[in-house]
């Protein structure tokens, strides 16, 4: 790896999401969300894997606090359970407040500030049944949960976000189906998912800042796309640049819906956005979380596609175990397209996400021999590193993730983690990748 050149006190830290890794869907008063009804639903998740027990942290988290202070992060970022705080997203479970409390104080004591994340996919079932996203009621029961979580935690808490990936909620849970709640909407109701989902952000910005947050922000998911085709495919490229890149940043940093939304039947004159909620949603952030798998090649759709590109297939660059593209210069790219497009509206970024699926397993003397995802990882933080030097304001980068963990629809079939866990006895062993990190956080060049 290069000796890389990062500012004085650029943070290294590392995310995990609560649903992934918690396990424990029915302790201590915690009821179903949306991802507990889908998981049970026979043909959603791979192998019909189920998310509990998994890695258990909810019953393990001092041993994963340990694994954290052996990698020496900065900052650990992790998501709360709505409904494991709030009963049915409303009422409040002092046994759930009482575990990330726990968790807080463990984190602090061992020198790692603790990143929270409010929302990461699992809304509870009872709001669902409520009507889920497509009702603007949801919004204001957010925001009513944000301010209750930052009561509770804010005076140890500094940094929040709102919502990691909503994109990837919005589309791959209200457009594809592929993930919970699994609809399939289109038009007004799928862009009345989109907006409310921004406009929970807006009113959780004001929220988590009442119950005494400092720093607030949100983290988007972003790829660059490229026709394969060059100019033929133009028109596909900028459809999905719209809504991958665009949709959930427009609105947040320069108050506007993007151009092109028309071509997926979502009209920003609709009646989902009501007067002031604009001005609502672009409140002032304090910064903009980043998470950077890999670039989207894009061709012209056939005329019997539902949507106005066609994914193709990025030739020429490695794969991982989930069939992504390695390229390493997306991330560089993605970061110095935020800066060139928002500009002067641009807070500063953290990469809050960036890792890859590998399928390796300890060997007979329990070494983890990762070595494809330490070279995904390193040449990952080259490329942020390059960005950095370009003048792009990127204060630190958090790794996807702690532990191998609960992948979606792809159950335990694909494993992120910097530490291997074992499904079926929940034992954690630090993967060489693990190793990799704590030296470069020490400032060993490897
Ligand atoms: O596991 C997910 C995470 O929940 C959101 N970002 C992408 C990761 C890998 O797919």
């Amino acid at each position: 790896m290069r000796a890389l050149r990062l500012p004085a006190g650029f943070e290294w830290g590392i995310s995990t999401s609560a649903f992934q890794i918690e396990g424990a869907s029915a302790a201590d008063g915690r009821t179903p969300s949306v991802w507990d009804t889908f998981c049970a639903q026979p043909g959603r998740i791979a192998g019909g894997d189920r998310p509990d027990p998994g890695c258990d942290h909810y019953h393990r988290w001092k041993d994963d606090v340990d694994l954290l202070a052996g990698l020496g992060v900065d900052s650990y970022r992790f998501s709360v359970s709505w409904s494991r705080v709030l009963a049915g997203g409303r009422a409040a479970n002092p046994r759930g407040f009482a575990f990330y409390d726990r968790l807080v104080d463990a984190l602090l004591a061992a020198g790692i500030e603790p990143v929270v994340n409010l929302f990461h996919w699992d809304l509870p079932q009872d709001l669902q049944d409520a009507g889920g996203w497509r009702s603007r009621d949801t919004a204001y029961v957010f925001a009513e949960y944000a301010e209750k979580l930052a009561t509770a935690l804010a005076d140890r808490v500094t940094r929040w976000s709102t919502m990691n990936e909503p994109f990837e909620h919005f589309g791959l849970g209200h457009v594809l189906g592929f993930h919970a709640p699994g609809q399939n909407l289109t038009g007004v109701a799928a862009f009345s998912v989109a907006h409310h989902l921004l406009l929970a952000h807006g009113l959780g910005v004001r929220a988590v800042r009442a119950g005494g947050a400092r720093q607030v922000g949100l983290i988007n998911s972003y790829a660059p796309v490229r026709p394969v085709n060059g100019g033929g495919d133009g028109a596909a490229a900028c459809a999905l640049d719209a809504i991958q890149n665009r949709l959930f940043t427009d609105p947040v940093l320069l108050g506007e819906y993007p151009a092109g939304l028309d071509a997926f039947e979502m009209d920003p004159a609709s009646k989902p956005v009501r007067s002031g909620d604009l001005e609502i949603i672009a409140a002032p952030l304090d910064f903009l979380g980043v998470n950077y798998y890999n670039v989207l090649a894009v061709s012209a759709p056939e005329p019997a596609d539902p949507l106005p590109f066609r994914l193709a297939e990025l030739p020429g660059f490695d794969r991982t175990a989930s069939g992504w593209p390695v390229v390493p210069d997306g991330m560089r790219e993605t970061l110095v397209m935020l800066k060139d497009r928002y500009r002067d509206a641009l807070p500063p970024l953290y990469v809050t996400e960036t890792g890859a699926a590998y399928d390796e397993k300890p060997d007979a003397d329990g070494f983890c021999d990762d070595f494809e995802r330490v070279a995904f990882l390193a040449s990952h933080v080259e490329a942020i590193a390059e960005a950095v030097a370009s003048g792009v304001d990127v204060r630190g980068a958090m790794l996807w993730s702690l532990l191998d963990n609960f992948e979606w629809a792809e159950g335990f079939s694909q494993r992120f983690g910097l530490v291997h866990v074992d499904f079926q006895t929940a034992q954690r062993t630090p993967k060489a990748s693990y190793y990799w990190y704590r030296d470069l956080i020490r400032g060993v060049t490897p």
